[in-house]
């Protein structure tokens, strides 16, 4: 294949041999518009595209990357799997080491069955509640997103309480039906689904910190109301803490909430930037999996010991730097108040949402954004701009306001601070 020189040029080849000329929609731009940046490399907070530019990067492969591009430690660790093998479909004790530091971090999980992505994760991990419970109904919020399932890609019609319509072709009405959909930050659309279906619910699955509607913070006792909720019909509780897992706290957003769920599904930072997704709890609903029970799972490449070996790497050093989350928090800060200082001189409407190093800036006249209605009301034509003004600036932000940025153990002052720069640079363009 020619060597390219632009992105555009690369776009245009990969879009004759790959649907939108992406292997993920959201990579295409098509939510800010522009031609998406090919990249060649990636080091510690920067990636470099095949244009030659340089940018900070606040995508951070949209989770995975907390330790930054290229760590050291990890690259070593995945040449040295590489070098025994990529895969043998049999058991290694790097898997059996992965299930045991997992269990470390997340004292939730009783057992953990590892497999190739968060959609998998949710996946199976539904199946799972259903198989446990011999219930059908699932909750779910709007504006959250569990990966791809059929059962996931459900819009709610309008509002809560209502059996879920299909998001997607190809999603069938009956798998629709079996979805229903309840308001993030509302107890009360939750408290009335299990009025109406109480125990027929076999599991309500929620990102307890919202990322896939951009940032949205679970506000006091909805968490736990939740949860009670759950415990008193005899549901399934399924944290997906995909995005959050290890991201919002070394124990993930159960533990910075100190809410329990009956399952967790992980992903993204525990693959250190290879293909892992994970589900695990409590061992009595674990062992109804196969071959132990009878709900069935299985995947050629799960535990794959280069992905197990790149993400055991990495949660060993998010275990091991005690100040690691202390760090993350105080850059994270100063990229919150540095923004938020440019919002205010430039007496510019916007609400900045972070929880720990994820965060999101969104372009409303609201006071808040708490709500999947706020997001909804969010103005992301003016996202568009301040996205292509920052990437002008040489800022890397995620190409979607529906999205969460994040800051990583590799950014430093500097970055932060060229980072506000810009931001001011890009709300002063669009003032004008
Ligand atoms: P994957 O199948 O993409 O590994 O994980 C699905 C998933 C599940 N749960 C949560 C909370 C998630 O955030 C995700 C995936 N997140 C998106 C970004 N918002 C992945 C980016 C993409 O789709 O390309």
């Amino acid at each position: 294949m020619a060597r390219y020189i632009t992105s555009i040029e690369a776009f245009e080849e990969a879009k004759k041999h790959i649907p939108g000329g992406v292997n993920s929609p959201v990579r295409s731009f098509k939510n800010v518009g522009g031609n998406p940046l090919f990249i060649a490399s990636a080091k510690a907070a920067k990636v470099y595209d095949i244009d030659g530019n340089e940018y900070i990067d606040f995508v951070g492969s949209w989770g995975p990357m907390i330790l930054g591009h290229s760590h050291p430690d990890v690259i070593l660790a995945i040449q040295k799997a590489a070098a025994k093998g990529t895969s043998y479909g049999a058991p290694t004790l790097l898997e059996t080491e992965m299930a045991m530091q997992i269990k470390k971090m997340v004292p939730s999980i009783d057992s953990v069955r590892m497999v190739n992505s968060g959609t998998e994760a949710t996946m199976s991990a539904l199946r799972l509640a259903r198989g446990y419970t011999g219930r059908e109904l699932v909750v779910k919020f709007e504006g959250c997103y569990h990966g791809h399932n059929d059962s996931f890609l459900i819009k709610a019609g309008s509002g809560a309480l209502t059996h879920g319509t299909p998001d997607s072709p190809g999603v069938t009405r009956g798998t629709a039906e079996s979805t229903l959909t309840a308001k993030y930050n509302d107890l009360d659309s939750v408290k009335q689904l299990f009025d109406r279906y109480g125990e027929q619910i076999a599991a309500v699955i929620i990102e307890p910190v919202a990322g896939n509607m951009g940032v949205v913070v679970p506000e006091k006792d909805f968490l736990q109301g939740i949860r009670n909720l759950c415990t008193k019909y005899g549901s399934i509780l399924i944290f997906d803490e995909v995005m959050t897992g290890f991201r919002v706290a070394r124990g993930g957003a159960q533990e910075r909430w100190g809410v329990i769920p009956d399952l967790t599904t992980l992903g993204k930072i525990i693959g250190g930037g290879l293909p892992v997704g994970a589900y695990g709890g409590k061992q009595e609903i674990m062992d109804k999996l196969a071959p132990k029970g009878p709900v069935y799972q299985a995947g050629t490449l799960s535990g794959n010991p280069l992905a197990m070996a790149a993400g055991l790497t990495t949660l060993k050093i998010l275990e091991q730097n005690a100040g690691f989350y202390d760090m993350l928090e105080t850059k994270a800060a100063r990229l919150e108040n540095g923004l938020k200082k440019c919002l205010a001189d430039l007496d510019f409407p916007g609400v900045i949402n972070r929880v720990g190093s994820m965060f999101t800036l969104f372009f409303t006249d609201e006071k808040q954004v708490r709500s999947f209605d706020d997001v909804m009301r969010c103005d992301t034509n003016q996202f568009a701009h301040f996205f292509k003004y920052s990437l002008d600036n040489g800022i890397y932000l995620a190409p979607s306001q529906f999205e969460a940025g994040f800051v990583s153990g590799a950014h430093t002052d500097r970055d932060i601070d060229k980072t506000i720069d810009a931001g001011y640079n890009a709300l002063e363009r669009l003032k004008k």
